[in-house]
């Protein structure tokens, strides 16, 4: 079957085994063309599963609708599966892994009758980079290869790169949902029940076997479950980092460029930063990635980041001409949306777009909708797919295979109070206890309940392959492998704090620029900062608020250290450390105990 276009005798078993196993009617191996994509795309449009948009307004693109079932990434359904339980961590589902192969091999047998299993050859990095990862993902389901032509590199020449010998991470998808001959088929066919979804990672193989949803990070495989659970775990091994990054570069006035690594939980605006437009005249910020870093120390010492993604998968609603200009100039064209509503004219639209709501659409689950409905015409955690490339403000280093120095890393969320705007560590040691202690209120990019302050550390809390314990400690080390100066230097940040009536405190995106430029001030030494007892804060003077109509008081206010609320915090913290039991380094306990101290001493 694929023996013409692969030799390598480790895919031909493993294909082999998979079509034995989930019985497809047929199987398809993609090259990646932009024909196969357009072919794929009209086969979808048959399918019902894609609308296709007006061509004058939205040239190639696609509107799908999800079943209401399926949509988000199942946390409590994602599983690392490996044989001791202590190598998954109390952060992570654990299935012993003898035990899911069996279970999740039953689960899959004959998922695919009745359809075509396509057959995705991927690279996660610039396909042949020796930092590169290739994986092959096998899925019944054709809006997964669409998408996955947009977020990865696909085709042909990830097979040549693969050659007879290379090795890959098998990464097996099917939505659960196997067709009998007569039965037609469903727009989005997907298992209904959340409790039948499997997100299994065995990071001992490596593998993926994901089955029953067909949503974002369940189904496009090369995003969290590879480049996230997968690579995190390879690089505990090798010595390298795999974080939920942003990647940008920020250039002066005057044509210094740093670029910034940004670790945010998913839905708190990691795209609209990375992208952003600054409003402080005369700085400009270059895109390279706004949800993955793979980075590893260069030869000179330095942190290089890379983004192993090709594409955004970024969140509809609040994108607007105001919060991220960039973005919206990106899926002008070849772009796909998911769950977003659709305008008589055959546009898209979605709550906070920055225009006015039409008086008539289509919602995200295909009914009627008017202004004055109860419900939202978008679904909260509504996508859409778009290719790096067309962004306007994409960074000319964005594919280089060797990444960027990092000069600065963040860590932020959503925090309504305690946590000031934006904050310095310092030292590294004391940066990795500012991303381990890192919370955030959760989001609707996952199922459960939204609001909900939960210790997300390095926003990774969903994405770590290993124990979170391991995962400290490895930050920790990699302050072994280069000279201090050298290291990225580490920061909270928090866009979002409100006051006691629930206004926000701070304006946000193209305004968070005026805390970009503190923080490049202070990485080239000039920045004026206060050591306060959890870390060094700008005083109001040095953030540069001219032109800005933010109060000052508001400012000062974001800036302030509430010891009696850090000290909450701290307990907060300690409670937290508590269920790493003996993994926790002891390092951290440190940082805790002198973080209390000094609290002591200015309460
Ligand atoms: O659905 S995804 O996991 O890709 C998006 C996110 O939650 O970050
Ligand atoms: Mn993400």
């Amino acid at each position: 079957m694929a023996a013409a276009l692969t030799e390598n005798g480790e895919l031909l078993a493993w294909l082999r085994d998979v079509v034995e196993l989930c019985k497809p009617d047929d199987v398809y191996i993609c090259d990646g063309s932009d024909s196969e994509y357009r072919r794929l795309c009209e086969l979808l449009v048959k399918n019902r599963t894609f609308t296709r948009l007006n061509e004058e307004l939205r040239p190639d693109c696609f509107l799908a609708r999800s079943h209401p079932s399926d949509v988000a990434r199942v946390e409590d359904r994602t599983y690392i599966s490996t044989t001791s339980q202590d190598d998954a961590g109390p952060t992570n589902n654990w299935a012993e892994a003898d035990v899911m192969k069996l279970k999740i091999a039953r689960i899959f047998l004959r998922s695919m009758e009745g359809r075509t299993m396509y057959v995705i050859p991927f690279s996660m990095g610039p396909v042949g980079s020796p930092f590169s990862r290739i994986g092959i993902q096998v899925t019944d389901s054709p809006y997964v290869v669409v998408n996955m032509r947009i977020m990865t590199r696909m085709g042909s020449d990830v097979l040549e790169a693969l050659g007879k010998e290379g090795s890959f991470i098998p990464c097996l998808h099917s939505v659960g949902k196997p067709l009998s001959p007569l039965q037609g088929d469903v727009p989005w066919p997907c298992e209904e029940d959340p409790k039948h979804k499997y997100i299994v990672h065995f990071p001992e193989d490596p593998s993926i076997w994901s089955y029953g949803s067909g949503y974002g990070g369940n189904a496009l495989l090369g995003k969290k479950c590879l480049a996230l659970r997968i690579a995190s775990a390879i690089a505990h091994k090798e010595g390298w980092l795999a974080e939920h990054m942003l990647i940008l570069a920020l250039t002066s006035p005057e044509g210094k460029k740093h670029y910034i690594a940004g670790a945010f939980p998913s839905a708190c605006g990691k795209t609209n930063l990375a992208m952003m437009k600054p409003t402080l005249p005369g700085w400009k910020v270059t895109c390279l990635g706004d949800d993955i870093a793979w980075m590893r120390f260069g030869a000179d010492g330095r942190l290089y980041a890379m983004n192993p993604e090709t594409g955004f998968f970024g969140v509809a609603p609040g994108t607007s001409y105001e919060s991220n200009p960039n973005a919206m100039d990106t899926f002008t064209h070849n772009s796909i949306f998911t769950n977003v509503a659709l305008t008589d004219e055959g546009d898209v639209w979605w709550e906070e777009m920055g225009v006015p709501a039409p008086a008539h659409a289509i919602d995200w689950q295909g009914k009627d909708w008017t202004p004055e409905a109860s419900s939202k015409a978008a679904h909260p955690n509504s996508r859409f797919t778009a290719p790096a490339e067309q962004c306007p403000a994409i960074d000319p280093d964005w594919q280089n295979p060797n990444g960027v120095p990092i000069s600065a890393i963040l860590f932020g969320g959503r925090r309504p109070s305690t946590v000031p705007l934006v904050n310095e560590a310092f030292d590294w040691e004391h940066g990795v206890f500012m991303g381990s202690a890192a919370g955030s209120e959760t989001t609707a990019a996952a199922l459960g309940q939204a609001g909900v302050l939960r210790r997300d550390p390095f926003a990774m809390l969903p994405f770590c392959g290993y124990n979170m314990g391991d995962y400290f400690a490895h930050w920790l080390s990699m302050a072994d492998k280069t000279k201090s100066d050298k290291l990225p230097r580490i920061f909270t940040v928090n866009w979002f704090r409100k006051d006691e009536s629930g206004r926000w405190l701070w304006p946000g995106y193209g305004e968070n620029s005026r805390v970009l430029k503190w923080i490049f001030e202070r990485v080239e030494g000039t920045g004026e900062a206060v050591d306060t007892p959890i870390g060094r804060l700008p005083s109001p003077e040095a953030i540069d608020l001219s032109g800005s109509d933010v109060p000052r008081a508001d400012l000062e206010r974001i800036l302030a250290v509430d010891v009696e609320a850090w000290t909450k915090e701290a307990e907060a913290i300690g409670t937290y450390y508590d269920t790493f039991g003996d993994r926790l380094p002891s390092a951290l306990r440190d940082q805790l105990g002198a973080l209390r101290a000094r609290l002591e001493a200015a309460g």
